[in-house]
C-alpha cells in the first residue's frame, strides 16, 4: 500500500528509482572492490573510480533522458573490470606489513604458488645474489635443429650427418635441439595438460606426494624443506622411471600410490611419456657413440636398462622476476636430459660465457649432456650450463627426462677415450653415489662434477688412511 502511495506521487517514483539505482551501484562497487582488492592494477582501478564516481553520480541521481553515451561507457567499463576480477577468481592478496615480512623471513616458508604469484614483496629466500641474477630477455641462440627423421628410419648417411652435428654441439656447449624425433604430438600435449591438472590442485592435495628430505622423488614446492636461500621460483613433481623389464608400471604405480586411484590416467600418461623418452635417449646414445668413435652400440647398451628420473617443472608467475630464478644456473648431474618446454620461454643456456635464451618450439626437444656423460666421455663432451627465468604474467612449464644408468653400472670412460694425451679426468663412480652427493652433501650447480671428484678422492684417501 505504502509503495503504491509513494509511487503514486511524481517525486516518490523518482526517489525510488534513484535509490534503486544508487543501491545497485553501491552493491556493484562493493563486489568489485571485494574481488579486485590488492590486485596489481588496483591503482588504475582506484584512479578510475575517483574520476568516474563524480561523473556517474549526477547521471544516476537524475531522471534525465536519454542517458548519455558517457554514462553507458563508464558503466560498461566498470562492469567489464568487475567481470574480469570475478571470473579470474584471484583470491584476495593483502600485501604483508613490515612486521609480517620480518616474520616470513624468520620462519620456514611454504611455497604456495596460489598466494606467492600475486605478492609484490617476494620473501628474501627467493632473492638471488646480484652476480647470479638473470637478464630476462637474453639474446636468442641461433642454432639449427638436428633432424632425426633419416637416422630413425635407418638411413646410414643421415645417421652419419646427425652424429656429426650432435658431436660438434656437445664439444662446444653440450646441448642441441632435435626435430622429427618420432614422439607422438598428442602424448606431449597430454603430458603438459596433466601437469596443469596436477599443479592447479590445492597445496594440501599436491602434498600427498610430498618429497621427503634426502629423497629425489615427489612433490617439492621450491625445495623449501632443503634449502633456505636462493630458492627457485617453482614447484616440481619428480618420479623414478625404470627401463628394466621387471618394472613396466613403476611410474604409474608410484603416482597412483601417492595420489590415489583417480590418478590412474595421470599415471598412464607419464608412464608412456617416460618410455618414449627412454627410447629417444637410447637413439641419441647411438649418435653420441658414433660421434665419439666408440661405435653405435656402446652407450646404447650402457643405458639400455636405465634407471631414470622424470621431473615436471611448474613455474608460477612472479611479480619480481628479475630478483629470482625459476631454476638457478647448474649442470645436470645426470647423463642426458631431454626437455620439452611450453610456448612461454624461459630456458637459458651458457655458450662461450654468455647467456642465451632458447626459443620454444613445440616440435623440438632440447637435449643436453649432463655431468655423468661428461665423465663417461672423459671430458670430451661438455655438461651444459643452463638456468630458467620466470616472468610476471604467465605460468611456464617444462618436462625434463633425466637419463641415468642402472644403479650398478660403473661410470668409467671406454678405453678408446683414454690415452696419454687424454688421461682419466674423473674417478670411477656409480650413479647412486653422485645422486647421494647431490641430495645430501652438495647443491647441484656448475661445479658439481669437480666437487664430487674432490669429495670421492678425499673419501678414498681417508679410507686408505684408516685401513
Ligand atoms: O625448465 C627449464 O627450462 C629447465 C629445467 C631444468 O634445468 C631442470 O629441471 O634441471
Amino acid at each position: 500500500m505504502g509503495l503504491v502511495l509513494v509511487n503514486g506521487s511524481k517525486w516518490g517514483g523518482e526517489r525510488v528509482c534513484v535509490c534503486r539505482r544508487l543501491g545497485a551501484y553501491i552493491r556493484f562497487q562493493y563486489l568489485f572492490h571485494h574481488f579486485s582488492n590488492k590486485r596489481p592494477w588496483l591503482f588504475f582501478h582506484r584512479f578510475y573510480q575517483l574520476i568516474s564516481l563524480p561523473l556517474l553520480l549526477p547521471l544516476l541521481t537524475t531522471q534525465t533522458k536519454p542517458r548519455t553515451t558517457l554514462y553507458y561507457s563508464l558503466l560498461i567499463i566498470n562492469i567489464a573490470m568487475a567481470i574480469d576480477c570475478i571470473t579470474t577468481m584471484h583470491p584476495i592478496m593483502p600485501q604483508p606489513s613490515n612486521q609480517e615480512i620480518k616474520e616470513q623471513d624468520q620462519h620456514p616458508l611454504v611455497f604456495d604458488a596460489s598466494v606467492l604469484r600475486h605478492q609484490l614483496h617476494i620473501p628474501s629466500q627467493f632473492i638471488w645474489p646480484d652476480e647470479e641474477k638473470a637478464c630476462l630477455d637474453e639474446p636468442e641462440l641461433q642454432i639449427p635443429f638436428i633432424d632425426l627423421g633419416g637416422f630413425l628410419s635407418g638411413d646410414p648417411l643421415a645417421a652419419t650427418e646427425a652424429s656429426r652435428l650432435v658431436g660438434e654441439a656437445c664439444q662446444k656447449h653440450g646441448f642441441f635441439l632435435v626435430v622429427n624425433h618420432g614422439i607422438d604430438r598428442q602424448l606431449i600435449s597430454d603430458a603438459h595438460l596433466y601437469m596443469d591438472n596436477f599443479f592447479s590442485l590445492p597445496l594440501s592435495h599436491k602434498q600427498r606426494a610430498q618429497r621427503m628430505p634426502g629423497e629425489h622423488c615427489g612433490y617439492a614446492s621450491s625445495f623449501t624443506a632443503r634449502f633456505s636461500s636462493k630458492l627457485p621460483w617453482k614447484e616440481t613433481l619428480s618420479f623414478q622411471y625404470s627401463a628394466c623389464n621387471n618394472s613396466p608400471t613403476l611410474v604409474k604405480d608410484y603416482l597412483c600410490d601417492k595420489m590415489g586411484t583417480e590418478f590412474q590416467q595421470f599415471g598412464n600418461v607419464y608412464q608412456d611419456y617416460c618410455e618414449a623418452m627412454s627410447n629417444l635417449s637410447l637413439g641419441i646414445m647411438e649418435l653420441l657413440g658414433m660421434s665419439l668413435g666408440v661405435g653405435r652400440a656402446y652407450f646404447r647398451e650402457f643405458f639400455e636398462e636405465n634407471n631414470s628420473i622424470m621431473r615436471l617443472n611448474y613455474y608460477p608467475p612472479c611479480q619480481k622476476p628479475d630478483l629470482t630464478l625459476g631454476t638457478g644456473p647448474h649442470c645436470d648431474p645426470t647423463s642426458l636430459t631431454i626437455l620439452h618446454q611450453d610456448q612461454v620461454g624461459g630456458l637459458q643456456v651458457c655458450v662461450d660465457n654468455e647467456w642465451h635464451s632458447i626459443k620454444p618450439a613445440f616440435n623440438a626437444f632440447v637435449v643436453n649432456v649432463g655431468d655423468t656423460f661428461m665423465a663417461l666421455s672423459n671430458g670430451r663432451y661438455k655438461s651444459c650450463l643452463h638456468r630458467a627465468v620466470v616472468n610476471r604474467e604467465t605460468t611456464r612449464k617444462s618436462l625434463a627426462f633425466f637419463l641415468c644408468p642402472r644403479s650398478d653400472k660403473v661410470v668409467s670412460p671406454p678405453c678408446e677415450l683414454v690415452d696419454k694425451m687424454s688421461p682419466r679426468l674423473y674417478p670411477d663412480f656409480t650413479w647412486p653415489m653422485l645422486l647421494e652427493f647431490t641430495q645430501k652433501h652438495y647443491r647441484a650447480d656448475m661445479k658439481t662434477l669437480e666437487a664430487f671428484t674432490n669429495w670421492l678422492q678425499r673419501k678414498s684417501t681417508h679410507s686408505n688412511f684408516i685401513t
